[in-house]
Parts: structure tokens; sequence; C-alpha cells
């Protein structure tokens, strides 16, 4: 393997033979285009590793069995994203790269590191310049051939390896994906506001979730699917082939009930190897009271109440939105004897505002 086309061929191969169902090679200095928009350092693979000369990325296809919406018109379930069901990818992903890598290095030389998910890659722009799909109005990869569905990994090569050709935009006039958001999250095409996204809000927001958002957030309660699941490019996609991915039962259409009775060892039990783990049971919980608020069912109003003895702070506070917008003149009942003895004052905030009307910060 020693010309850079002959390269390309065995790399390609050996990606998939480690279970990826697309890759591409992209030379380090190909995404120019996509350190201007960010004005800064951070788009320029060099700045990571100065001696890398191609990186190979790749694509695996995590195409859901069925209609990852379908979920959303069932109140009483939690909805967890199709990316979140089956174990964490970061674990699939990296082992798979890793293997590549020490591989690449035994057979052809040279050195090699792996990234997924790592920060300060520019994971879709380097995938689009290696010709895996092109980003689309919502911001994400897309493929002719698998859709909204793939995840990215990256292998880093001191080798010369032959470039592949980028993909161009086929999104034309569409914009199903920005029309769909729930929150309005798209200030303009390619351009996500992520302290909008219910993504973020739900798997990297730490605090109280912003009051006026809570509402549109349904029973989304890991992560959200909607702009990704409108894609018109899906209707080529495939499910999935990786097992490891595939989504456990237990986590397709979860109770909101069951979820909300969980405490931190059944949690960790529940979420042992998914990605769900890595919110931890009291952002988790925060999530499902405001699916629970959302629900419209009274009967949901028993596990917001428990909840509001809760010790994490974050807790009751969301087990106070919850109960005030499925039982309010309970929530005034119970206000007595807890309003006067809470200490914290987020959860101070909330009572104001569920019972006051006051929605100052
Ligand atoms: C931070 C992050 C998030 C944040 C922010 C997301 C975002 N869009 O930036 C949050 C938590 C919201 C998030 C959510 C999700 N994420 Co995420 N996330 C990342 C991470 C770690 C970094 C992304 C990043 O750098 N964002 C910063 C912005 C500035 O980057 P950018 O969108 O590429 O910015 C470009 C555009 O804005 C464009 N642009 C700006 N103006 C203009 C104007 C024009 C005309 C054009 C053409 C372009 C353009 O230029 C910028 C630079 O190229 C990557 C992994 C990685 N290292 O890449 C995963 C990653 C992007 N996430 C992924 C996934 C799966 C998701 C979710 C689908 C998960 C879910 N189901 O809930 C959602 C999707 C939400 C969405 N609509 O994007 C996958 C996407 C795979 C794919 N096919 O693209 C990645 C690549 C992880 C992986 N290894 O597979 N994520
Ligand atoms: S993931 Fe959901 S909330 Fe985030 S941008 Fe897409 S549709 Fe909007
Ligand atoms: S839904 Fe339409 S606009 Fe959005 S990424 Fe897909 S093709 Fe592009």
């Amino acid at each position: 393997m020693s010309d850079p086309a002959e390269r390309r061929r065995a790399i390609r191969e050996l990606a998939h033979a480690h279970g990826f169902d697309i890759a591409g090679i992209v030379r380090p200095d190909a995404i120019a285009g996509a350190e201007t928009r960010l004005a800064r350092r951070r788009g320029d693979p060099r700045a990571l590793w100065p001696e890398v000369r191609s990186i190979v990325m790749l694509g695996l296809n995590y195409g859901p069995e069925g209609d990852p919406l379908a979920i959303l018109q069932a109140r009483g379930r939690g909805a967890i994203s199709a990316y979140a069901q089956g174990e964490d990818y970061h674990e699939v992903i990296k082992s798979k790269l890793e293997r590549i890598a020490r591989t690449l290095v035994e057979t052809a030389g040279g050195e090699a590191k792996v990234f997924v998910d790592t920060a300060a890659v520019m994971e879709k722009p380097l995938a689009a310049a290696a010709g895996l799909g092109w980003q689309g109005k919502h911001t994400n990869l897309v493929s002719l051939e698998f859709g909204s569905w793939l995840f990215l990994g990256a292998v880093f090569t001191t080798l010369d390896v032959e470039p592949d050709a980028p993909e161009s935009d086929h999104c034309g006039s569409c914009r199903a994906c920005l029309d769909v958001c729930p929150t309005a999250a798209f200030p303009a095409p390619y351009r996500l506001d992520a302290r909008r996204c219910i993504s973020y809000l739900t798997i990297e927001h730490k605090g109280p979730i912003p009051r006026e958002l809570r509402p549109l957030m349904g029973n989304r309660i890991f992560g959200c699917d909607d702009c990704l699941a409108v894609c018109p490019w899906n209707k080529f996609a495939k499910t999935g082939r990786e097992a490891k991915l595939a989504a456990r039962e237990a986590l397709r259409a979860p109770r909101l009930d069951d979820l909300a009775r969980l405490d931190d060892s059944a949690f960790r039990a529940l979420f042992a190897k998914s990605p769900v783990k890595r919110t931890g049971r009291i952002r988790f919980v925060r999530n499902v009271l405001i699916a629970i608020g959302n629900s419209g069912d009274p009967a949901l109003a028993a596990e917001a109440e428990i909840l509001l003895d809760d010790a994490a702070p974050l807790v009751r506070g969301a087990a106070v939105w919850a109960l005030s917008r499925l039982a309010p003149a309970r929530l005034c009942a119970l206000a007595a004897q807890r309003r006067e003895a809470e200490k914290d004052g987020s959860v101070q905030a909330e009572w104001a505002a569920a019972l006051d009307g006051d929605t100052s910060p």
C-alpha cells in the first residue's frame, strides 16, 4: 500500500470490514471555509495535530426501525432519541476506529490518531469535504444513501492518501427541518441556536430549563429527532446493522411514571452502557417532569407530588412546574408546608412563578 490511490481503496475496505457503512478521505486544509465561518482556529485539524496529512472520515448508519416521531403522540411515555436507545455510540465507534488505526499503522506505516465527538474536530464539514454527504439546513450531515442517520468518526493519519471529492448540497428549496422544529431553534438555514435546541436542553443543559421552552418540549426526555426525521432524503435510508446500537426494548417507549420513580441506582441499572447515563438521574428526572407537565394526564400529578420532596433542587423545581400544569389547586394546598421551608433560590422562583405568576428570573 504505497501509492495514495491504492491506500484509499485499502482503507475503504478496512472501514467496511469493521462495520462502517461509508468512508471518505479529506486533506486537513479542505475545510478552510468552515474555519472562516467560525472565525477561529478551531476549524483547522492541523492545530490539533500538525503532522496530519490525511483524514479518514467514517460514517456508521443507525437508521431506526420505525418512525421515530410516532412516540410523540403517546403523551404518557417518554421519547428517547433514536441515537440513544442502544449502546453509547462513542464507545462502539471508538473501538472500531482504534482497530482501523492499528491495522493502518501495521500495514501501511505512519502514525494515526482517532476522534469521535471531540469538540475540537469539525466532524460535519470534514465529512462533507470527504464526500460522505452535505451539511443540511438542520446543520447535520445528510447522506444520499443513509439520509440523516449517520454517526461520524475520524482517523487522522500522517500518510498521504488520495482525497475524495466533496458532496454538493441537495437541500434545494426544501425547508422541512427548519419548519418542524418545535422550539424554532433555527434563526436561519444552516444555523442552529443550540440554547433553544431540545437536544441541548435535555442532554447538556445543567440548570432549570427556560420556562417558555418547557411547553414546547412535549414528551421529548432525551435528545430530539424531529429535524432529522422529516428530511425527504431519508426515503433511501436503511435500518442500521450494528447490533449494539439497536434499540433496547425498555428504552423504546418507557412509561413516564416508571421513569419518575427511578432512584439513583435504578437509573444507573436501566441506562447501563446507554448515552443517557451521562446526564445522571437528576437532570434526567427533571426532563421526565417536564414531559409529565406536558402530558395533560392528571393521573401523573401524583408522581410530581412525590418529587416535590426530592433531595435535588433541580427535581423539586421541575416538580412544582409539572404539578402547576396538571393540578394547580393541589399545588396550592401543598404549598403551605413546603414553600416557607424551601431554602433553594431556584426552587423558590418556581413556587413564585407557579403561585404568584412571578416569572422574574
Ligand atoms: C456540540 C454538538 C451538539 C450541540 C450543538 C449542535 C450543532 N449543530 O452545532 C447540540 C447539543 C445541540 C447537538 C445536538 C445534536 N447532535 Co451533536 N454534536 C456536537 C459536536 C460535539 C460538535 C458540533 C459543532 O462543532 N458545532 C458547532 C457548529 C458551529 O458547527 P456547525 O454546525 O458545523 O457549524 C457550521 C454551520 O453553522 C455552517 N454555517 C454557518 N453559517 C452558514 C451559512 C451557510 C450559507 C452555510 C452553507 C453554512 C453555514 O458553518 C459552520 C462551520 O462549518 C458534534 C461532534 C463533532 N465533533 O463534530 C456532534 C454531532 C454534530 N452531533 C450529532 C448528533 C447525532 C446530534 C443530534 C441529532 C442528537 C439528537 N438526536 O438529539 C442533535 C441534532 C441537533 C441539530 N439540529 O444539530 C452527530 C451528527 C451526525 C451527522 N450526521 O451530522 C455529531 C457529528 C456527533 C457524531 N460523532 O456523530 N450536538
Ligand atoms: S433537534 Fe429538535 S429542537 Fe433541536 S434543532 Fe432539531 S428539531 Fe429543533
Ligand atoms: S429536511 Fe430539507 S432542508 Fe432539511 S436537511 Fe433535509 S433536504 Fe435539507
